[in-house]
């Protein structure tokens, strides 16, 4: 395509077929979650937007270039590299002409998903407004990619370390379509209900990918966020992860962690206070997102009528 984004042979076939591609980060690989089991949920969502019909795009720079689909030994390697930035739409460019390595988050995979061709992303948790935000003014810049990148984002709502009650209003404003998938209640990524009503409800991937193509069609710019409930099964009760989050987030404080590094921190915390259960379901529920992820592409993927 261009010398500074590369396709894998897969990917590029299926773009050139038309088939369904899923686009999936890599922050969640590098900074989200340790090795191994980085790469190893890496490879089980791959597995799993595959067994859903649509072929799985992992995004990242290596070497000052975008990759669109990685190799296992790729996979891999980063998933054990040391030193590799963190991106966001401010980063990437400069990650390019620097030569270096660096994981997309949710706001750099939209841009490279989009600049590939592919129309939908699946992910654990998307940034949002952290708490105390009106003093810190951390707001992710997810919130803004979702306004103006075309592509629809599979989530399971945000997390609970944020302040979900303003990341919905901010949406609201930026006039993102905050869509929850099946039910009524925004989810809060560990929950199924974060006590908060979805501005939006689909319960099928063929009405979503409708409401992708007519928000182009309208001259709407920007993606859609699906917020997808963690299954059941993999919920954390309340009790357990309350505790946790307010733990983590009082250490934050304490040990003056700021911008970029605030939701790597907050995430590896968690970990440990919960004894790694909160991994267990963020696992669980990236493997839903995918199987959503694959059913909205192959819809989306059908010819439009009308
Ligand atoms: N939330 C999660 N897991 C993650 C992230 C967020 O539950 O792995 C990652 C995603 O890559 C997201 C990024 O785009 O963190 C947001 O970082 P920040 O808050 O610095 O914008
Ligand atoms: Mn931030």
């Amino acid at each position: 395509m261009n010398d500074f984004i590369a396709l894998s042979e897969e990917v590029a076939a299926a773009l050139e077929d038309r088939k369904p591609l899923v686009a999936l980060e890599s922050t969640i690989i590098t900074h989200g979650m340790p090795w191994p089991r980085n790469v190893e949920t890496a490879r089980a969502v791959e597995a799993e937007a595959r067994a859903g019909g649509a072929v799985p795009a992992t995004i990242a720079v290596i070497d000052g270039r975008i990759r669109v689909g990685l190799s296992a030994a790729e996979l891999e390697a980063l998933g054990q590299a040391r030193d590799v930035m963190k991106l966001s739409r401010a980063d990437l460019a400069a990650c390019l002409a620097s030569g270096r390595t660096g994981a997309t988050t949710v706001a750099a995979t939209m841009i490279c998903a989009h600049l590939a061709g592919i129309a939908v992303f699946a992910t654990g948790g998307i940034g949002g407004v952290h708490r105390g935000a009106e003093a810190s003014f951390d707001i992710s810049a997810d919130l803004q990619e979702l306004a103006r990148t075309p592509v629809t984002v599979v989530a399971a709502g945000a997390k609970a370390i944020l302040d979900l009650p303003k990341t919905l209003e901010v949406l609201e404003t930026l006039g993102v379509p905050v869509i929850a998938f099946g039910q009524d209640a925004f989810p809060a990524f560990w929950s199924r209900d974060s006590g908060l009503a979805a501005p939006l409800r689909m319960d099928s991937a063929g009405a979503i990918a409708a409401a992708h193509h007519l928000r182009a069609a309208l001259g709407l710019s920007g993606g859609q966020l699906v917020a997808n409930p963690i299954p059941e099964a993999d919920e954390i009760p309340r009790t357990e992860i309350v505790p946790a989050i307010e733990a983590a987030l009082t250490e934050t404080q304490t040990q003056g962690i700021a911008a970029k590094a605030v939701t790597p921190f907050l995430l590896s915390r968690i970990f440990d206070l919960t004894e790694g259960r909160s991994l267990t379901a963020n696992i669980a529920l990236v493997k839903n997102n995918a199987r959503l992820g694959a059913a909205i592409a192959r819809a989306l993927a059908e010819p439009v009528s009308g």
